[in-house]
């Protein structure tokens, strides 16, 4: 097995988790790695985990503040959520425990977009960052520090933490080395200048994480893997939705509005964004790229068959066998797969300049094509806006999918007016379900409500929308946004009172 702490002065650090874990006390802000479920540290948290239910049992009190990446799994926030110690978390999380103490008022979550947190640790609106908790996959003999599956904030943390805590993996790839590319020329205003990155495939920063060795206080090795989850073979509704992308994308190239290699691509995380790229593989699309944050098994796919060139994001998101494939292969996806600060990846005025096309799950949007992204029923949160935003408002053409119901059909997803905004209609190009698209380009609020409807809605749902719509054209205070306001919201108080959207 080759030596994955090849530093001397850090190799004398190596000590168990719960050593580590005790540096880390009450009411302390923590910033750990992680995004989607991989590079997240696992032993530490653990041992965090039991040291804050032994303290608790004392009838003391010990909650954290808890910054990630992402999304991270069950050994971090599905242990600490569990045993009550998170007090505050922010940017995005899918761990069902952890939603559920969001939801039920226990944890303060900041919900912000994934691109933005990096700054925002930079302004100290943060607060001051006591530790950092980093998972890595090596340490090189200068001390430098070849990060792991993800990189996410990893840069921010190492930077702005008073200690740090590393947590080298056995499981990750020793080949990880050489596909990360850590920029470190971005300053803070007035001093920002240009990034140097035009294609997604450009080089401009380091192989590598650079730490202050004198901050480093424990080293910890662990051997769990990452929380890889199987995606769903795509479903009918799924395969519907990518075939409407795929024709429309096609038509694109025809009127000469995109290159037939199309422009770099971005996909959010789920089963529908993965056929889509599944269905890339049979699409007439060659030479294709990803500019994007998360590399998920079609990205792999399309990658290994040739007609993706290259994918730079800040995140692996994988299933069992394609981590498997994938840590096997590493070497192989040099220069093909490139990992970057989540800074980098979702930055704004990269992916404008890109001109990327954005593809995004939601969770409803209205007949006016404002997309809520996060809240179900306005108010109970999912995950978290995550990468949607930095996308879909800066892309060359936004696209947003989704089945058009949700729940066994008890769920319309498309509502006379959204319960929660995370995209204003002015953001969102494209609306795809698996009842058609509607391209909502250039059109006027009414024009879009006479898209979606016609194209998008369930037909279950359809005379209800066409009915509502009606009677606001005929009734609402003005005519820009035809609005019912006391009815705008009826579908949701329906399904809250009665458990469905339909009318009994
Ligand atoms: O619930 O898990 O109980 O079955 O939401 O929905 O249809 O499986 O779709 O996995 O793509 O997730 C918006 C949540 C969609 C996700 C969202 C319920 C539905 C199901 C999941 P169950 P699906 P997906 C890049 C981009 C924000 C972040 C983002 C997301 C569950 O895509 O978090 O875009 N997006 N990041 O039943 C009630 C509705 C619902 C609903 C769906 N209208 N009301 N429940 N569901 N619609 C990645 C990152 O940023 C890291």
């Amino acid at each position: 097995m080759e030596k994955r702490i090849r530093n001397a002065a850090l190799a004398k650090k190596v000590t168990s988790a719960h050593e580590a874990a005790s540096y880390i006390a009450h009411g302390m802000t923590v910033g750990f790695s992680g995004f989607t479920g991989s590079g997240y540290p696992k032993a530490v948290p653990i041992a965090l985990a039991e040291l804050i239910q032994a303290t608790h049992a004392k009838g003391e009190q010990f909650k954290i503040r808890a910054l990630t990446g992402a999304s991270t799994g069950p050994e971090l926030d599905g242990v600490l959520a569990k045993a009550n110690g998170l007090s505050y978390r922010s940017p995005f999380n899918t761990d069902p425990t952890c939603r559920n103490h969001i939801n039920s008022g226990e944890i303060d979550f900041l919900d912000i977009g994934l691109g933005q947190v990096a700054q925002y640790a930079e302004q100290g609106v943060l607060g001051e960052i006591d530790v950092a908790v980093i998972e890595v996959s090596a340490i090189n003999e200068d001390g430098t520090l070849v990060p792991s599956s993800s990189i996410g904030n990893n840069k921010t943390w190492l930077e702005h933490a008073k200690k740090v805590i590393i947590e080298v993996s056995h499981w990750q790839s020793i080949d990880l080395n050489g596909i990360h590319d850590v920029y470190y020329g971005y300053d803070l205003p007035p001093s920002r200048g240009p990034i140097p990155l035009t294609k997604p495939h450009d080089l401009i920063g380091k192989p590598y994480l650079e730490c202050d060795p004198s901050k480093i206080i424990a080293v910890v090795e662990a051997n769990q893997p990452d929380r890889n989850a199987p995606f769903k073979a795509p479903d009918n509704d799924a395969k519907q939705i990518a075939g409407y992308i795929l024709d429309f994308l096609t038509h694109e190239v025809k009127k000469g509005r995109l290159p037939p290699s199309l422009l770099p691509l971005q996909s959010g995380v789920g089963n529908v964004a993965n056929a889509v790229l599944t269905g890339m593989l049979d699409a007439p699309f060659e030479q294709m790229t990803a500019y994007t944050e998360v590399i998920q098994d079609g990205m792999l796919d399309l990658l290994d068959s040739g007609k993706l060139t290259v994918a730079s994001a800040t995140a692996f998101s994988l299933s069992p066998e394609a981590a498997d494939r994938i840590n096997d292969n590493m070497a192989k996806y040099r220069g093909r797969l490139i990992l970057r600060p989540q800074d980098i990846s979702n930055h704004v005025g990269l992916i404008r300049n890109l001109g990327c096309i954005a593809m995004n799950s939601l969770i409803e949007c209205d007949i006016f094509g404002s997309v809520n992204s996060t809240h179900v029923m306005g108010s109970r949160m999912m995950n978290g806006i995550g990468g949607s935003g930095d996308f879909s408002r800066n892309a060359y053409i936004s696209i947003f999918v989704t089945p058009s119901t949700a729940k066994d059909g008890k769920i319309s997803s498309i509502v006379p007016h959204a319960s929660h905004v995370d995209h204003m209609t002015q953001d969102n190009d494209v609306l795809v379900t698996e009842q058609g698209l509607a391209d909502l380009r250039g059109l006027s609020p009414r024009q879009r409500a006479r898209a979606i409807i016609a194209n998008c809605v369930h037909p279950d749902y359809r005379p209800l929308l066409e009915d509502y719509y009606e009677r606001a054209l005929k009734s609402s205070y003005g005519l820009q946004s035809p609005l019912i306001l006391n009815e705008a919201l009826s579908f949701h108080q329906r399904f809250v009172e009665t458990g469905s959207m339909l009318p009994s």
